[in-house]
């Protein structure tokens, strides 16, 4: 029932997103002039809402435009309703929906949905991760000097940051490709299904990460904020990779 749901609600904002993509809608900017909502975030936010509304009225809901609607469920839905919106806003079909559910504090399932491309991935505690259908799995690559990763740049720098450019600058020294698609949860989806090896990014929202972390571990890899600790999607740092070289990109971006 729960994951019926989740694939209702996700394929119901993917239909908003095809709907509004390369048409006329509205951006407008949040927290600064490249921080965009469009009027296809609320919307794809407000099918996907009624929808888990419709059959459960009292879960717990966070979602990025919304905010958290509270209640004292032990179930939480974490929403991204369009993930690569300023890829949507300049007709880059590389943007998603993305749900993540959790019970009692721990992720058990995310769906993430990229219409353009028609994927689905869908992760489920324990039990797996695929892709349309088909089991999918992490890369075997062991080395990062083989390795193709991507990452995502940070909007806002803090202090006490490493320095994302220095981050940057050690990883393409060594001559390792790393792409930049601009979803978080596209990046993750893409580790999970092997076409990546490694991402990390400085500061993300739980919305961005909930469905794609479970992904990845579900698909055997291995995702921890950059200290190695065992990751929240409540903290901003990530990493994730496909486990084999997990140690060694961690001590790259530590400057280690
Ligand atoms: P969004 O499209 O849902 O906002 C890419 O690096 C990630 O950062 C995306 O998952 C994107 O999610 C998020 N992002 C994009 N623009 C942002 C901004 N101005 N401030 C914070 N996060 C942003
Ligand atoms: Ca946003
Ligand atoms: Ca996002
Ligand atoms: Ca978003």
């Amino acid at each position: 029932m729960l994951k019926s749901t989740l694939l209702k609600a996700t394929e119901a904002g993917g239909k908003i997103l095809q709907q509004y993509f390369n048409g006329a809608f509205e951006v407008s900017s949040k927290s600064t002039v490249n921080d965009l909502v469009t009027e296809a975030d609320k919307k794809s936010e407000a099918v996907i809402i009624e929808v888990i509304r419709q059959t459960y009225p009292d879960h717990f809901i966070l979602s990025e435009e919304v905010g958290a609607i509270k209640t004292d469920s032990a179930f939480k839905w974490i929403i991204d309703p369009i993930d690569g919106t300023v890829n949507f806003a300049n007709g880059i079909p590389i943007c998603c929906v993305s749900i993540g559910v959790e019970k009692e504090g721990e992720m058990i399932l995310g769906a993430v949905y990229n219409p353009f491309m028609n994927e689905l991935f869908i992760a489920e505690k324990g039990k797996g991760a695929t892709l349309n259908d088909k089991p999918i799995h992490v890369s075997a690559k062991t080395s990062v000097a083989t390795s193709c990763l991507v990452t995502g740049f940070p909007y806002k720098w803090e202090e006490s940051d490493r320095d994302p450019l220095q981050v940057l600058t050690s990883v393409i020294k060594q001559g390792i490709p790393v792409r930049r698609l601009g979803s978080a949860a596209i990046d993750l989806c893409w580790v999970a299904c092997g076409r990546f090896d490694g991402f990390w990014e400085h500061h993300l929202q739980a919305w961005d990460s909930a469905a794609g972390y479970l992904m990845v571990e579900e698909a055997g890899g291995k995702v921890t904020h950059f200290s190695g600790d065992k990751y929240s999607p409540y903290q901003s740092d990530i990493l994730a990779t496909n486990g084999h070289i997990h140690s060694e990109l961690q001590h790259l971006i530590n400057g280690k």
